[in-house]
């Protein structure tokens, strides 16, 4: 069964209870549910894990090379800032896909830079929590040629 890392960055974890308006009344324990259920009916296996710390991130993607198949990342903020996320990215040799919950083109300018895009499959922004099974589909499609 293929697995997936499914890593989400700095302030993801205050989800669902501040700033409802932007990022909705999902916790991301409630993702995380979602994902391991979406999971089992689409035959992937699932670590699930965030941290508000840079080097964490960077080992959590060193940690997924040779083990797991696809990386769905959410790096928060640090999308818009992190050349070594990046770098992490390309070392670790599996395909991964940038989410995000709100539509960052429709935010601030700083917001439209992305490292990681250069070094995603694809990216999925703008449909709240959504996202994170949309972005499961779109990694196994991937993984099995078809897209
Ligand atoms: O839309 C997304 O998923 C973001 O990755 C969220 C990041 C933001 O910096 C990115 O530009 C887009 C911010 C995550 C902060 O999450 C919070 C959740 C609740 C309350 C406060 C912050």
């Amino acid at each position: 069964m293929p697995g997936f890392l499914i890593l989400n960055g700095p302030n993801l974890n205050l989800l669902g209870t501040r700033q409802p308006e932007v990022y909705g009344r999902t916790t991301l324990a409630d993702i995380e549910t979602m994902c391991r259920a979406h999971g089992e009916r689409i035959g992937v296996s699932v670590e699930f894990e965030q941290s508000n710390h840079e080097g964490a991130l960077i080992d959590a993607i060193h940690g997924a090379r040779g083990r797991l198949d696809g990386l769905i990342l959410n790096a928060g903020a640090y999308t818009h800032t992190s050349v070594a996320l990046m770098d992490a990215i390309s070392s670790a040799e599996i395909p991964a896909i940038e989410l995000h919950l709100s539509n960052v083109h429709a935010r601030e300018e700083f917001r439209h830079v992305s490292y990681i895009a250069r070094v995603a499959v694809g990216v999925i922004c703008g449909f709240g929590a959504r996202g994170y099974t949309l972005a499961m589909d779109a990694l196994q499609s991937h993984l099995e040629g078809r897209s």
